[in-house]
């Protein structure tokens, strides 16, 4: 039997051996998917305890959409749309992460107990790794080539899956140079950052590859335009095919999807964890408590 695998995630220790599901809440009014749904303080935190209901392990609160051509919104604005859910959702029970590249967001989240924090620069900004370095949050580092505004513009590798990995491999080195322990640490190829569907179905494929750095991976594939391409769906007709592209990403070793829709993600994922192991599911399934244990 191999080894367990967890994160530690600021208040919990969160159990890896299956997959866990983080549901996205963008309080955002320009989001790809879900812009302006969520954008009043309410309806977020409204949504973020409904997809904890429906089984996400970690809420994902993000302020600034990352979408191709997005425009950038400045660090007081974004503090006042995070802050507020994250406060709201401090006792839904499962691990708090707020989706920000500013270091002075990521410090105002910290202050309030946020869990984990997702860059997608993979902290590269100055002062980033040192705003997490004396807290217990985990981090998501991922992958990104360019910058959202031009990023699809004309993405370019020689070797996708190798030059992910080594930038991935460098983060993580950082990171603990910077006194963050690998146990908080989790890895995101980041499909469609700078990726075009030929990237990311490489990425997909050979993900075993990022795997094999250590640490657990997180996938964000959900609604994302890749699918659009493949499927020829709209935006609001990908469930089937983020079901279905989460279910790929654990199948080749993801341990965290972020997806939207988490009702039906979490049933495909409940099917992959009761063919590898029955026991649990005889008994009615795994509760959330006894995944996540608090520290
Ligand atoms: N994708 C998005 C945002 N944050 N974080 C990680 N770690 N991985 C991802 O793939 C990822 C991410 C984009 O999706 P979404 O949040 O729905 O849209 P937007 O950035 O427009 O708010």
């Amino acid at each position: 039997m191999s080894a367990s695998i967890s994160l530690r995630c600021g208040r919990y220790l969160l159990d890896l051996d299956r997959p866990v599901i983080m549901g996205v809440i963008n309080t955002t009014p320009d989001s790809f998917s879900d812009g302006g749904m969520f954008a009043d303080p309410r309806s977020a935190i409204d949504h973020g305890l409904k997809l904890a209901a429906e089984g996400a392990l970690i809420l994902d609160v993000g302020g600034e959409s990352t979408r191709p051509g997005a425009m950038p919104v400045s660090v007081v604005d974004e503090i006042k749309r995070v802050i507020p859910v994250l406060d709201g959702l401090r006792a839904a029970g499962v691990p708090l992460s707020v989706d920000t590249t500013k270091p002075e967001v990521m410090r105002e989240a910290l202050a309030l107990g946020v869990d984990m924090v997702n860059d997608i620069t993979g902290f590269r900004g100055q002062h980033a790794l040192e705003a997490l370095a004396p807290s217990d949050a985990a981090l998501c580092i991922m992958h990104m080539q360019g910058e959202p505004r031009t990023m699809q513009h004309a993405p370019h590798y020689d070797d996708v899956v190798s030059e992910v990995g080594a930038f991935l491999a460098e983060r993580v080195a950082a990171a603990e140079h910077a006194g963050i322990t690998r146990g908080r640490i989790c890895v995101d190829p980041g499909f469609g950052f700078g990726k075009t569907l030929t990237h990311n179905s490489e990425l997909l494929r050979n993900l075993p590859r990022i795997a094999a750095l250590g640490v657990p991976v997180l996938v964000g594939l959900s609604r994302k335009s890749t699918l659009g391409r493949i499927t020829g769906r709209e935006m609001g007709e990908r469930i089937y095919a983020s079901v279905a592209a989460a279910l790929l990403a654990v199948v080749n070793g993801a341990r965290i999807v972020r997806v939207h829709d988490v009702r039906a993600t979490r049933d495909a994922l409940a099917v992959y964890d009761a063919m590898n192991d029955p026991r649990p599911f005889e008994s009615g399934g795994l509760s959330a408590q006894l995944r996540l244990a608090p520290v």
